[in-house]
């Protein structure tokens, strides 16, 4: 069951039948009890639309939610950010947290920084090496449960972490530095391992960098990264976690304004955004 925020309200689409919900507040729904089965029973009695997720009007889906972040759980990102931290002295810090219990979770947005499907993320103007980060999310209510996954663009700006890890919010942080959608896939079972994420970037139309990961390749399972973002936190209306980046370009490799980035992860969809 896939669940979209569109301009002219919510919808739900399961095997290729597609309703306008009745429901209005994206906030409430998300954390009602027995999202799936509601959604199920509310699809059948709403009328078919035709709906296709590349060309309807869609919104991020998010309300009132945080959007947190895991970060090096990965072996690829582990080995970036010790490459670009060298010259800090940072390296040390993300070898260690790939392997320490307690994971890297950082603070990457509040909803009025968040772009949805189609519109467009932004680089820092003061930063001159750009990424885009593709993450699989997972979404969860206010009791603390998993029901849902998206997809996020962990917008990053290399340079600027690896001057100094401490000037990660900097880096993370800023307008229109994180996307999410196309929808939340209503689930509370991660997609299956063998599930790929994989991330084109078109300069001009062409493909300027393309690449694949799987969730296999995750070190920590998502419900271990809910638990410990959870200690002594709440979230009153429930929190989007991303997952962290498997994929990381060559470091000759920087976003440029104009570049088109498609995320797709193949049971969420694919989100793409252009670059401001
Ligand atoms: O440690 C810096 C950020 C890591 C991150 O965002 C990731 O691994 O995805
Ligand atoms: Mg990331």
């Amino acid at each position: 069951m896939r669940l979209y925020r569109t301009k002219k309200g919510i919808v739900a689409e399961e095997a290729g039948r597609a309703g306008l919900l009745k429901d209005k507040d994206w906030d409430a729904l998300l954390n009602r009890d027995g999202l799936g089965a509601y959604l199920t029973k509310s699809l059948k009695k709403a009328k078919p639309i035709a709906f296709n997720p590349d060309s309807a009007p869609l919104l991020a889906p998010i309300g009132r939610q945080e959007v947190w972040a895991a970060g090096v759980t990965y072996y690829r990102s582990r080995d970036a950010r010790m490459d670009e931290s060298k010259a800090a002295g940072g390296g040390d810090f993300y070898a260690r947290v790939y392997e320490a219990d307690r994971p890297e979770l950082f603070f990457k947005s509040t909803p009025h920084r968040v772009s949805g499907p189609r519109q467009k993320v932004r680089i820092r103007k003061d930063s001159k090496w750009n990424v885009p980060e593709p993450e699989l999310a997972v979404v969860v209510n206010s009791a603390g449960r998993i029901f849902g996954w998206t997809i996020c663009n962990d917008m990053s700006s290399r340079d600027i972490e690896g001057e100094n890890p401490l000037y990660l919010p900097q880096a993370k942080v800023y307008d229109q530095s994180c996307a999410l959608g196309p929808c939340i896939l209503v689930s509370e079972e991660m997609p299956s391992p063998t599930t790929e994420i994989r991330i084109e970037i078109l300069r001009g139309g062409r493909a300027a960098f393309a690449g694949a990961t799987a969730l296999d390749r995750l070190k920590r399972s998502p419900e271990s990264l809910v638990a410990w973002l959870h200690r002594d936190n709440s979230f009153p209306s429930g929190c989007f976690l991303s997952t962290g980046t498997g994929i990381v370009p060559a470091d000759s490799f920087t976003l440029q304004s104009g570049d088109e980035v498609r995320i797709t992860i193949p049971p969420i969809g694919t989100l793409s955004n252009q670059v401001a």
